[in-house]
């Protein structure tokens, strides 16, 4: 399995010269180990498509559906297939305990759904947490030469805009809408020194929200199957993170940082005000009645 691609463009697809400014100035577009923060107007989806289009690649998306939350399905389906990777190959992995309850959804060309039966715990952070090592155990046994990227998504969103290929990267994480742009001592960390999650309030570059994990299968599974021993290694000391695999996650990041960053347009929250810097909204947390929605507080 190759790690990275070559960037082939095809000769003759004409596209507008680059700048040499940077085209947005009221947001950073680069971290400062030089990976892309994407945002609207920071691409060009005619050098993209040209470049990505022609390899012929499978996004593999698992998306998890556990007790009550199998009635977001419906929406995440309908509005990924007019917004996710459109025009690309794309395998949606739905992990369920009610596959009677599954939306019949019409998918466009290139586009399947497999549905795996899951059991379901009665606590939501569980269902939450053990998706990691779910994800892990999807790319080891049934992914290999299947699919070439991989995207783990929360069902309880629903997409708004365009979601393409300009997402793809080695290791992809997203800039949670909550915490973008507060300072690292507020961020929701982890910060008892017996977890394993833990990070000292002296570190930290951003707050990566859980609902979006992505990449390469060979850069997924090393971070699933840590955050998966970690979360293990906590449990047996009968510690569970304050934002369960999303801390795991966290940690993960600071010490192997991904290679591509996605904004907020991709992890939006429905409840909040955009500000002038969010141009676009792809992707957003749906309004939700935890209380109802939850099978325990
Ligand atoms: C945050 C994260 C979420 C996860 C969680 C920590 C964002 C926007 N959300 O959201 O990704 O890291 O904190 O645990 O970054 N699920 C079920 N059944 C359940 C409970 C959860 O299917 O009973 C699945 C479902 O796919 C859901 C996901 O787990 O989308 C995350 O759970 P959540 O949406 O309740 O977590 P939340 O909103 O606290």
């Amino acid at each position: 399995q190759h790690v990275s691609m070559d960037l082939i463009f095809p000769a003759g697809t004409s596209c507008k010269q680059p700048s040499v400014s940077n085209s947005r100035a009221d947001v950073a577009t680069t971290t400062q180990w030089l990976a892309p923060i994407v945002w609207e107007e920071t691409f060009d989806l005619t050098v993209i498509d040209g470049i990505y289009k022609q390899q012929n690649i499978t996004v593999a998306t698992t998306v998890f559906a556990l007790g009550k939350y199998v009635r977001f399905l419906k929406d995440f389906l309908e509005s990924a297939e007019q917004h996710f990777m459109v025009g690309y190959r794309v395998h949606y992995y739905l992990f369920t305990d009610h596959p009677d309850k599954v939306p019949v959804v019409t998918l466009g060309e290139g586009r399947q759904l497999t549905v795996i039966k899951t059991a379901s715990s009665n606590r939501w952070q569980e269902n939450s947490l053990r998706r990691m090592g779910m994800i892990e155990k999807l790319i080891e046994e049934k992914l290999r030469n299947k699919a070439d990227y991989i995207f783990s998504l929360d069902v309880d969103s629903k997409f708004y805009a365009h979601w393409g290929a300009e997402s793809l990267g080695d290791l992809v994480g997203v800039l949670h809408a909550w915490l973008f742009g507060t300072s690292r001592e507020q961020f929701t960390y982890e910060r008892r020194p017996e977890s394993q999650a833990f990070i000292p309030l002296e570190e930290g570059d951003y707050y990566y929200g859980g609902a979006v994990i992505g990449g390469r299968l060979d850069k997924v599974l090393k971070l699933a199957k840590t955050c998966r021993m970690q979360l293990e290694a906590d449990r047996a000391n009968q510690i569970e993170a304050v934002w369960q695999e999303e801390s795991h996650l966290n940690k993960y990041f600071l010490y192997n940082k991904p290679t591509k960053l996605l904004s907020p347009e991709y992890l939006w929250d429905d409840r909040k005000e955009k500000p002038t810097f969010m141009k676009v909204v792809r992707f957003s947390q749906v309004v939700k009645n935890y209380a109802e929605i939850r099978p325990n507080p």
